[in-house]
């Protein structure tokens, strides 16, 4: 895997030089920059390794980004630092230890760099006995740094000396050097963006994970902008694919230079989730001279890209400095990121790097400060990666986390985490509920979905108990719960499955639900079935049964349905019930009737039932419907069984 180095140290200490002495690569190029003899913007070279002695062959060219160090350039500094493997610290032999010497220091330390190499410049200008007193200064100064005990090389760009020992150095360092960067996820943040004669837009970046080749389709985040690869350079020559750790150059296809801008982030389409909130642990620096209190304003940094932020605080009021603590950052733009990035920011007044520390969410939920969910967003920080996939689930509540959004959320590989998935879908603490979308939901938020889906039925139940079930199609929205339809039916579907919920046609009930009638439904019962029983064949209409009770049909209609499912009372048509003893009893004068006739006239069956139009006519028509006769004519013959 390549190798990335990066300068850093004081205006003027010799950085620009020293890479010109180990590369021959002049990183200053503005007019502005050879005008004013300091550096504005990042340069980038690379540098031919020697073999390292004794180490194992490692990558043989060092790829070297030049940062400015002038303090109104430091947000330079940092978009050129978010990509390096290990640092050139700079110091001039004649200064010392200054300002950015220690605001560079810390900002690599911030970014999560831990390791690098000290040069101790322009010694051709003192004398030996002061290089040995600022050599052990120094090397006082790194103390408790992740640069204790890092070689402190003497050189000279002007004379030549010492450049080969630092070049030694810095080989065994790369040879030792472990990357860190994962294989999935194609990420490139832009730190510049010109035009090329022929070529038109060209970016230039670290590529800080995956690779990319030429062809591949992407997507510049966050704005969206879709593009292609066209061609691809990487330490100026012409290549097929990239890897992470790469110094690349992408000629883009189709676009203007003034649709992109530093910070963007090339990507592959639909693999970063641009958010305009982040959940990061966040350190106070030892040395900043003041806290960071809850709602402070910073400029916050992150890959090449510095936007304005809100700090507040999710666990306390303020971060002392030195302290670490849970802070959810508010952007004005939003960011793309990825679990694990490393932030830096920075305040206005004065303007200097106060804080910094790791992204743990980029796609953050409702939390409220000090609420329990905040413990969960906590353990984001320490937990085995498949500890951070249930929280990441746990957090994302019933919207769920496509496998995408988890390979941003989590520091899984994607191999990694469709293995973890699988394993936790076995124990039951993870669900794949939509397939297409890829869509999981957390064992533990499905549980909770069941239990109250559960619960909403027995409620149902206990209010409605003359009511079968509910009706499948309309249970989402008498419950009331804002759910996909996917995990609607996910749920529903184990529920059915585990025989926790039972469905009959679209009704559904919960399993030991029957009909029961309360008392006073009982009560009406009783007073419906008399008032039916009594009126015999000639039973009341329905209104002359109500209105002494003082019931509307709807409101009677429940106990209605009960006795017609007891099998208690006929309905022959509309408002027209009988008592089922009393039909029965026409029905087999009708019966008797055919045993001595082959049809039967309308006449007749007045004759047979004593019936008068008003109940012949339909009584007649329930017959034919009842299949117990069939119709010819006007006449009636009994239906052949
Ligand atoms: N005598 C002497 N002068 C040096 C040496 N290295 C650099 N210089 C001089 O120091 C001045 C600053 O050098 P640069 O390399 O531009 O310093 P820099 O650290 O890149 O400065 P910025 O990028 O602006 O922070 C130049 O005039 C160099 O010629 C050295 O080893 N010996
Ligand atoms: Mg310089």
């Amino acid at each position: 895997m390549p190798v990335i180095m990066g300068t850093a140290g004081h205006i003027d200490h010799g950085k620009t030089t020293l890479v010109k002495a180990l590369t021959g690569i002049d990183c200053d190029r503005l007019a502005e920059e050879k005008k004013r003899g300091i550096t504005i913007e990042l340069g980038f070279a690379f540098m031919d390794l020697p073999p390292a002695p004794g180490a194992k062959p490692g990558p043989s060219r060092l790829g070297v980004v030049d940062v400015p160090g002038h303090e109104r350039f430091v947000k330079n500094m940092v978009a050129g630092a978010a990509g390096i493997d290990f640092v050139l610290l700079v110091i001039a032999a004649d200064e010392g230890v200054m300002p950015q010497t220690r605001e560079h220091l810390e900002i690599c330390s911030l970014l999560g760099i831990t390791t690098g190499v000290v040069a101790l410049t322009k010694t051709d200008m003192v004398e030996p006995d002061w290089l040995d007193m600022v050599r052990e200064e120094v090397a006082e100064y790194l103390k408790g740094s992740f640069l204790e005990g890092a070689p402190i090389v003497p050189v000279s760009a002007h004379t030549g000396a010492g450049l080969e020992a630092l070049k030694g150095e810095l080989a065994s360092l790369a040879a030792a050097y472990e990357p860190h960067r994962r294989s999935d996820l194609f990420r490139l943040p832009v730190d510049r963006v010109f035009t090329m004669k022929g070529y038109g837009t060209v970016v230039t970046g670290t590529l800080v994970s995956g690779k990319a080749r030429v062809g591949d389709d992407i997507t510049v985040y966050p704005g969206g902008l879709q593009t292609k690869v066209r061609t691809l350079q990487h330490h100026g020559a012409q290549v097929e694919e990239v890897a992470a750790g790469s110094r690349t150059a992408v000629n883009l296809a189709g676009v203007e230079v003034d649709q992109l801008s530093r910070g963007d982030v090339l990507a592959r389409p639909g693999t970063l989730f641009p958010s305009l909130s982040w959940d990061v642990e966040l350190t106070c620096l030892k040395s900043s001279p003041r806290s960071i209190k809850h709602r402070k304003e910073v400029h916050f940094h992150h890959g090449a890209r510095e936007v304005m932020a809100r700090v507040y605080m999710m666990e306390g009021e303020t971060l002392e400095p030195g302290q670490t603590a849970l802070c959810r950052i508010r952007f004005t733009e939003p960011l793309a990121g990825v679990y694990g990035d490393r932030v830096v920011a920075r305040s206005f007044s004065p303007l200097r790097t106060v804080a910094g520390g790791r992204l743990l969410n980029p796609l953050p939920h409702r939390v409220k400060r000090f609420s329990p969910a905040v413990a969960l967003l906590r353990g984001l920080g320490d937990q085995s990666p498949e500890g951070i996939v249930l929280s990441q689930l746990a957090l994302a509540g019933t919207g769920g986390l496509t496998f995408s959004q988890l390979l941003v959320a989590t520091s899984l590989e994607s191999k990694a985490l469709d293995k973890a998935l699988q394993l936790m879908g076995g124990r039951q603490e993870a669900y794949l509920v939509d397939r297409e979308a890829r869509l999981y939901v957390s064992g533990q938020v499905a549980l909770d979905l069941s239990g109250g889906l559960l619960e909403h039925l027995a409620q149902f139940h206990a209010r409605e108990p003359m009511k079968p079930g509910v009706a499948r199609g309309g249970l989402a929205s008498t419950w009331g719960r804002r759910l996909s339809a996917r995990l609607f039916h996910f749920v529903l579907e184990g529920l059915l499955r585990k025989g926790a919920l039972a469905q009959e046609q679209e009704l559904l009930r919960l399993p030991g639900h029957r009909v029961s009638l309360a008392s006073d439904a009982a009560s009406l019962r009783g007073k419906l079935l008399s008032a039916y029983e009594a009126g015999g064949e000639t039973p009341p209409n329905l209104k002359d049964v109500l209105d002494p009770l003082s019931l509307t049909f709807k409101e009677a209609a429940p106990v209605f349905k009960v006795l017609l499912d007891e099998g208690r009372l006929v309905k022959v048509k509309e408002e027209m019930y009988f008592a089922t003893g009393a039909l029965a009893g026409i029905i087999e004068r009708v019966r008797a009737f055919f045993a001595d006739h082959e049809e039967m006239t309308p006449q007749d069956f007045r004759e047979v039932s004593k019936l008068s139009r008003k109940y012949a006519i339909p009584l007649l028509e329930h017959f034919d419907k009842e299949k117990l006769t069939v119709r010819v004519g006007d006449n009636r013959r009994l239906r052949k069984r």
